[in-house]
């Protein structure tokens, strides 16, 4: 999944791709470039930002979603609310990614099970002003997997097909890099819960824990551009732990992870096939 930020403050691309045509052009790209679907935001969800009005957020992603549909891009809309959700819907997206898990907006369960479309729940504790205060967890591995647990089960009674969720951990939401760490560790598991198995996204592409773990020796974080390896070891270990998808900002070195997974696993012989 390649990202087009449509807005000027997100953390990694902020005001890149802010202009309708600068972004489907970034969308078209990235499918070049061999992404398989294109996830399309107009609200930046980094540490401290602010909720901006819903028109605003139509304005920013209304022309990008139209023009990649009519392109025939597979598009997901990255929103926390129904308006927005409904009207990428009905210009023809394929996928709700919603970092609210459907906590932000109270219409959005309803939206998705009406509309019969996939949704990615993400795990998310509270709006990004002030997520790391939230950030607190005894066992964030058996709480992340809990609260999941909650949302899928409470987007399933307002009857969304459980086939058609995906779950995410929600890497950096209300999570320090301490968090983040144990869940990614767990990806192969993390999907197993309310009674079924789903697919699992992940997004840890240029996040800050990644630009920590890669600081200097006086601490100085790494800038998320030099991150960018970093994001592409964490995208061939989540492919090999068997996620379904991947959120990245960078395709071609993500593609390229992804397909040397598929190589190395093909070529793995079944268990047990290559003994006597
Ligand atoms: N992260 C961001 C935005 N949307 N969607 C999903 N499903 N998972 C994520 O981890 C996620 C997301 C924030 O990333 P950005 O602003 O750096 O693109």
């Amino acid at each position: 999944m390649g990202v087009v930020n449509v807005t000027p403050d997100s953390f990694s691309d902020g005001g890149q791709w802010y202009g309708a045509d600068q972004a489907i052009e970034h969308g078209l790209e990235l499918i070049a470039q061999g992404a398989d679907i294109v996830d399309v935001g107009g609200e930046s969800t980094r540490p401290g930002a602010q909720r901006i009005p819903q028109e605003e957020e139509l304005r920013r992603v209304g022309p990008v979603v139209t023009e990649l549909v009519k392109a025939g891009v597979p598009v997901s809309i990255d929103t926390m609310r129904a308006g927005v959700a409904e009207f990428a819907l009905y210009a023809g997206a394929h996928l709700v990614n919603d970092v609210s898990g459907g906590l932000a907006d109270p219409q959005m369960p309803r939206l998705v099970a009406a509309a019969g479309v996939s949704y990615v729940v993400v795990h998310w504790r509270g709006p990004s002003h002030d997520m790391y205060s939230r950030a607190v967890y005894a066992d964030v591995v058996g709480e992340v997997r809990a609260e999941l647990t909650q949302r899928v089960e409470t987007m399933v009674a307002a009857g969304v097909d459980p086939g058609r969720i995906v779950v995410d951990p929600g890497i950096g939401f209300g999570k320090r890099p301490e968090h983040n760490w144990p869940l990614l560790a767990s990806l192969g598991t993390i999907g197993v819960l309310a009674g079924g198995t789903f697919p699992v996204l992940v997004g840890a592409s240029r996040k800050r824990f990644l630009g920590a773990l890669l600081a200097g020796q006086d601490g100085t974080p790494k800038p998320f551009a030099d991150s960018d390896g970093a994001t592409v070891a964490v995208t061939a270990l989540a492919a090999a732990a068997g996620a379904w998808c991947v959120r990245v900002h960078q395709v071609p070195a993500n593609a390229d992870a992804v397909r040397v997974v598929a190589a190395w696993q093909g070529a793995a012989a079944p268990t047990g096939a290559d003994r006597p």
